[in-house]
């Protein structure tokens, strides 16, 4: 596959992460990264030995020798970088959720599809290999139709009132946290698995913590509580630390999931439970390469990932043998191949998260917010039919 270069916007928990699964697929190189300062985009670029760096993501946008850019920045970012990367003709792969509002989407995908450019929302933890195995064995009508969906994705992070990220201030984050972070992904990835849209929802929403103790100096994605809790402000908090939700799916389905950064011990607890007509799975993302098969008339199984066991479409998402774990890093290394596959060959299939998706789970968080606002249930306006 031809090289491509491309560059990584934002130097925090995802700058990171993006930056390592770019780098293992062989063929990309970063030619640059940007962050919010100088000292911040010099410190990243050189930890991740880059040597260009930027406060100005303009410069990058403006060098014809750069494809693609990865938005990584904090979500307020989302919608102006990647609206000006794509107007600039890059192809863009940004972090979820999408937008700040389903406005913001709705512009973003418009844009994406004038420019014919390559876009992707990273919802990158649909490619564990025994979760393609799931979607697989829906389609194929292995679980029967399906009857109830439930789950939760539970972290502590946020547990204590001294604990603080960009995340929990509505300027940089959006009216929705925790269900904006990872409701977001688990919405996403109950629709993509069973292939049915949630038609209607009812949401209650929590903030146990209604001040917090900010830091004086900006702390990363889960680096909290590395960080001795001195030289504090006490601030009013306004974004959701918990939330539940009972959901439609298609024309029968019924189920209900919570999320959760205040679950003492739950460091990335993603917990998707599908049970259909003739059987039924658990899937938990603290131990990914394990999914357990629920039988009601024969015992149950707990199969391991192992490529040769797979479906054979889900085994193109694996890499290593069985016994050989493949766990969060991984998905996104698979995410960006086939990003950057169809960057190279515009006839390659799309297998990855788009910003129609993105777009999607935007409204789905809005009629959210409508919902606890309401106390009741709301429509999402979504057809029954299969996606
Ligand atoms: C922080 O809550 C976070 O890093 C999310 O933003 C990711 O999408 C999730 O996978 C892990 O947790």
């Amino acid at each position: 596959m031809r090289k491509i270069r491309t560059a990584v916007i934002g130097a925090g928990f995802m700058g990171k992460v993006h930056s390592e699964a770019i780098r293992r697929l062989g063929n990309v190189e970063i030619a640059a990264v940007a962050a919010s300062t100088e000292e911040e985009a010099r410190r990243f670029a050189d930890s991740i030995g880059v040597e260009r760096s930027t406060a100005d993501y303009n410069t990058i946008l403006s060098d014809p020798s750069i494809e693609a850019v990865h938005v990584c920045t904090p979500n307020a970012l989302h919608y102006p970088i990647s609206k000006a990367a794509m107007l600039a003709g890059k192809h863009v792969l940004c972090e979820k959720p999408l937008a700040m509002s389903a406005a913001e989407a709705r512009e973003m995908l418009k844009i994406a599809e004038e420019k014919g450019v390559v876009h992707c929302v990273n919802h990158n933890l649909r490619y564990y290999p025994v979760l393609q195995h799931v979607r697989r064995m829906i389609a194929n009508g292995e679980l029967g139709d399906v009857l109830v969906v439930q789950g939760t994705y539970s972290q502590d992070w946020l547990l204590y009132d001294t604990d603080y990220n960009w995340r929990i201030e509505r300027r940089h984050n959006g009216p929705l946290r925790v269900m904006g972070d990872i409701g977001s992904h688990w919405m996403d990835m109950i629709q993509h698995l069973t292939g049915l849209k949630i038609t209607a929802l009812c949401a209650d929403l929590a903030i146990f913590h209604k001040t917090r103790k900010r830091p004086k100096v900006s702390i990363q994605t889960f680096a909290g509580k590395t960080l001795r809790p001195e030289d504090y402000d006490e601030v009013p908090i306004d974004t959701d630390d918990f939330g539940a939700v009972l959901l439609h799916l298609g024309d029968r389905a019924r189920g209900a999931f919570t999320v959760s950064q205040v679950s003492a011990g739950c460091k990335n607890r993603f917990q998707v439970e599908i049970y259909g007509t003739k059987c039924g799975i658990q899937w938990n993302q603290e131990k990914p390469d394990e999914l357990w098969i629920g039988q009601r008339n024969s015992p149950n199984q707990m199969i391991v990932k192992d490529p040769s066991l797979l479906e054979p479409e889900a085994s193109t998402y694996a890499d290593l043998p069985g016994g050989h774990s493949e766990g969060y890093d991984d998905t996104h290394k698979q995410v960006y191949r086939r990003f950057y596959r169809k960057i190279a060959d515009p006839a390659a299939p799309v297998e990855f998260p788009t910003f129609a998706d993105g777009l999607w789970g935007m409204e789905l968080l809005e009629r959210v917010i409508e919902s606890a606002e309401r106390r009741g249930w709301v429509e999402t306006g979504a057809a029954a039919a299969a996606q």
